[in-house]
């Protein structure tokens, strides 16, 4: 089934283990919160209830997987999950090769370092922190093409992931096609809150790469769920299955990334996909330096089984539908209950606009980081930071990014949480909502120099 339907978006599988999770009271999470320098990342995962930090490897695997585990082939070379995972990303994706890497920014550092040059410019739909800091530690800079949609929250756009042909034009031509190695093309993009591209668009993308005679780099981290709402909402597409749509979308692209922690439902790994020859020969020579042989790439064989399989289940129509109706029943309390979140609903998270609800603690004391760590001390959900902390600061200048979107991700683990778990997490936002006013802002104590999102500290004002 993979058209609207009246039925509910209920699982397409039931619980066959379960592990226990912590419930704490306000005292201790003033305690866990202050020695986390108010940082969710910082917390010992025993100190949260309801982890909604991340969707990155935090996916329940299915009894195939697991099952699939058993089988690993534990050789150093040629090892057969290999050969497995190869034909998966061939029948699913399309592309010819497959590099396995530890995780997505392995293969972003692996194409990175192959196709930028010291000066080039890459134009994409919006920046992922792991993914710029790649290209800019490559000589690269990256530069912002996406519609100016993508940075209203407001804005009820169904493609907000679309790329703006005419600015993407300016900057091939302004910088000169010589010094765009390729044009970044996330599908669901990931800091705009979830948003889609069109595959009109992506086509549009493609016409123009190749007047230019420039590739595509397709970050395909979600791919799935962006097939999924084109499915659901660009003309055309409602009687194609998402898998349909997904080959689709990557054959209008040269090579890929791909986080598997997400889509592809497992813990870890990840993968560099490309049609080019020339690209996979240099690439599965660089991966022996930073990764491993290139039929392994930081990967145990029972990793690459997992992904495997995880990939078949991942395009499923039910799967996905479920997927993205959890994400999506959250949204909707949210909205019953008027918390100022992005729209149209994303569909591995929901984004509390905390721009909008603490209107009153300045960009440059941390709205988001301030609002997830009140999230926290309410209930003990975890979320995760996406505004100023996030953005990191400008290269040249050493001055904060400063983005328009300041965001609060609560981003939902697959086939893991339930209904049950959506309703509180959506009453301890409304919670701290009601009570945005007492709120107070943060102020910086220690700052990483590289994604200092992950580690950097406050302290409360
Ligand atoms: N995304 C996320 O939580 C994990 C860590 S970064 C806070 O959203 C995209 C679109 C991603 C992504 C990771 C990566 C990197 C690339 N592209 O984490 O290295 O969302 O596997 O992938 C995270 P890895």
């Amino acid at each position: 089934m993979h058209k609207s339907s009246t039925r509910s978006w209920a699982e397409p599988f039931k619980i066959k283990m379960v592990e226990p999770v912590f419930m704490t009271n306000y005292e201790q999470r003033q305690k866990f919160i202050e020695d986390a320098g108010y940082n969710t990342f910082l917390l010992r995962s025993k100190e949260v209830y309801i982890d909604l930090l991340t969707d990155s490897g935090t996916s329940a695997m299915s009894d195939r997987q697991w099952a699939g585990m058993m089988m690993g082939d534990e050789a150093y070379a040629g090892s057969e999950n290999f050969y497995h995972l190869e034909a998966a990303v061939q029948k699913y994706y399309g592309y010819k090769y497959v590099i396995p890497t530890h995780q997505g920014r392995g293969a972003e550092h692996l194409l990175s370092k192959i196709l930028i040059k010291q000066g080039d410019f890459l134009p994409g739909n919006m920046y992922f922190t792991t993914t710029r800091l790649h290209q800019e530690l490559a000589g690269g800079t990256f530069i912002d093409v996406i519609i100016d949609e993508a940075h209203d929250p407001e804005s009820e756009f169904k493609f907000k992931g679309n790329i703006d042909l005419q600015k993407l034009k300016d900057v091939i031509e302004s910088k000169k096609p010589e010094n765009v190695p390729y044009i970044c093309v996330a599908t669901t993009v990931n800091m705009a809150g979830g948003q889609p591209i069109s595959l009109h668009n992506l086509k549009e993308v493609r016409k123009m790469a190749d007047q230019y005679g420039i590739a595509i780099v397709h970050d395909m981290t979600r791919v799935a769920e962006n097939a999924f709402m084109i499915q659901q909402h660009e003309p055309g597409y409602l009687n194609k299955s998402v898998a349909e749509i997904i080959l689709e979308i990557c054959s209008l692209t040269d090579h890929a990334t791909m986080s598997a922690k997400k889509d592809a439902l497992v813990n870890i790994g990840g993968f560099l996909a490309t049609n080019d020859d020339d690209l996979y020969t240099e690439a599965s020579n660089w991966v022996v330096v930073y990764e491993g042989l290139h039929t392994y790439g930081g990967l145990a064989g029972r990793d690459m089984e997992a992904m495997a399989i995880g990939i078949a289940e991942s395009v499923q129509d039910d799967h996905i539908r479920a997927r993205v109706g959890q994400v999506h029943y959250l949204g909707e309390r949210l909205l019953e209950f008027g918390v100022p979140i992005v729209r149209p609903l994303g569909t591995h998270g929901i984004f509390l606009d905390a721009k909008k609800i603490l209107p009153h603690v300045s960009q440059d004391n941390f709205p988001a980081q301030t609002l997830a760590a009140e999230l926290f001390l309410d209930s003990g959900v975890r979320a995760m930071e996406r505004g100023i902390v996030s953005a990191g600061r400008d290269e040249k200048t050493g001055k904060h990014n400063y983005p328009k979107l300041e965001l609060v991700r609560l981003t939902i683990p697959r086939r893991v949480y339930t209904q049950a778990h959506m309703d509180v997490v959506a009453e301890s936002v409304n919670e701290v909502y009601l009570n945005r006013d007492k709120i107070k802002g943060l102020e910086m104590t220690y700052e990483p120099k590289y994604l200092r999102f992950f580690q950097a500290r406050f302290r409360k004002l």
